[in-house]
């Protein structure tokens, strides 16, 4: 039996490229808490878990998904079979509720390590790979709409990215749908746009909202309204053409299995880490894709890291009617993998190797980690 024999967790502190600013806050730096499991016969698994603005999107902070895994998690695996990560995955939902960010940054390490103890992708481990890329949305989120303009013009003059998302629900509504409509005609029909609320809007406002953003030729609506609103998500999903897309409203499996019974979304942004991890997201896909709902891979803009997990799950994937957002790597100052993931004709590439195929940058780790990596890059001079 290969043991789990160690556990261990960092933060790091990873500026953003500019301000990226939500409904609910505005994100200057992304901090990723990172986890590397060392097991018995020597091998390692790594793994990632973020969320978005502290405590602004959901539950859990860095600092709690820290304290969750390393109060309670690690303890309760070390000596545990590091080859069974069901066993583990039981084990984690028997010991703590919730929290599943913090045990998706564990499962990823467990799966990362059995992948590589196998010599074979992660995507393996679940059927294999089916795509080797996949399409990738931007979020245009800077706050100002001609920034937005330029950004958009950029990433498909560069042939980076022709969706976008944008981020709205900060300003009155009408305010909002006007800028949809300026960034829409601007880009016509070169790029797809759509939009993002983040739960910030009343019933009432969604409804004037979805029919100024469906007359504009905005294609997709995420979480307009609270995740508790499953009964307004359903009057919005069957009263307008515009695809309505949960978010928030899907933290695992239970929650897919309430929304697609209510027929409260069209589409499912599947997040690895809302989900619970590899295993509960792709568990979230086969009840949408049993109830006949589109699929979305979603981002909680990992590093790099977790980027690649959730890529080779979703390569496994037959069809994401509605592409992915898996470009986390690219909002940050910095990457932290050796070979950074490709991104390149619309496109994200599904890395190579076995695991989940990504390899840390030790001076990245030591620069960006907040417990005085940088102050020991200063100390060294560089
Ligand atoms: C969200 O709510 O979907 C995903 C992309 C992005 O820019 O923010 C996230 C969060
Ligand atoms: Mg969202």
């Amino acid at each position: 039996m290969t043991k789990i024999d160690q556990i261990e967790t960092v933060i790091l502190d990873i500026p953003t490229i500019r301000g990226h600013v939500l409904s609910m806050a505005t994100m200057r730096i992304q901090s990723a808490v990172l986890v590397k499991i060392k097991f018995s016969d020597g091998s390692e698994g790594i793994g990632e878990g973020t969320t978005i603005g502290g405590l602004s999107y959901g539950a859990e902070s860095p600092e709690s998904i820290q304290s969750a895994i390393d109060t309670y998690i690690a303890p309760a695996l070390l000596g545990h079979d590091g080859d069974s990560v069901n066993a583990a995955i039981q084990l984690m939902d028997k010991l703590a509720k919730e929290n599943r960010i913090a045990k998706t940054a564990v499962e990823i390490a467990l799966w990362d390590g059995l992948g590589k103890r196998l010599g074979v992708p992660v995507s393996q481990l679940f059927g294999g790979a089916v795509h080797e890329k996949l399409p990738v949305a931007w979020t245009l989120a800077s706050g100002n709409s001609d920034t937005d303009i330029a950004e958009a013009q950029k990433m498909i003059e560069t042939r980076r990215h022709n969706i976008f998302k944008l981020k709205i629900g900060k300003r009155p509504v009408r305010e909002d749908v006007a800028h949809v409509e300026r960034i829409k005609r601007e880009v016509g029909d070169a790029a797809s746009v759509r939009v993002d609320v983040n739960t910030a809007w009343s019933l009432q406002d969604a409804r004037w909202g979805l029919k100024g953003l469906q007359d504009a030729g905005c294609e997709l609506v995420e979480q307009p309204v609270p995740a508790r609103y499953r009964s307004a998500m359903a009057e919005l999903t069957s009263g307008y053409e515009i695809a309505v897309m949960a978010d928030e409203a899907l933290n695992g499996p239970a929650d897919a299995l309430a929304v697609a019974d209510a027929r409260a979304a069209d589409v499912f942004a599947v997040k690895i880490a809302q989900s619970g991890g590899l295993k509960r997201a792709s568990e979230v896909i086969a009840i949408g894709q049993a109830a006949g709902i589109g699929l979305y891979a979603g981002t909680m803009l990992e590093t790099g890291l977790s980027t690649a997990a959730a890529l080779h799950l979703f390569s496994t994937v037959e069809t994401l009617q509605w592409g992915t957002e898996l470009f986390g790597p690219l909002l940050l100052t910095d990457d932290i993998l050796i070979d950074p993931i490709t991104y390149r004709d619309f496109c994200v590439h599904v890395p190579k190797g076995n695991g989940i195929g990504a390899v840390l940058d030790p001076d990245k780790i030591a620069f960006f980690r907040r417990d005085g990596g940088r102050k020991m890059k200063a100390v060294s001079g560089q």
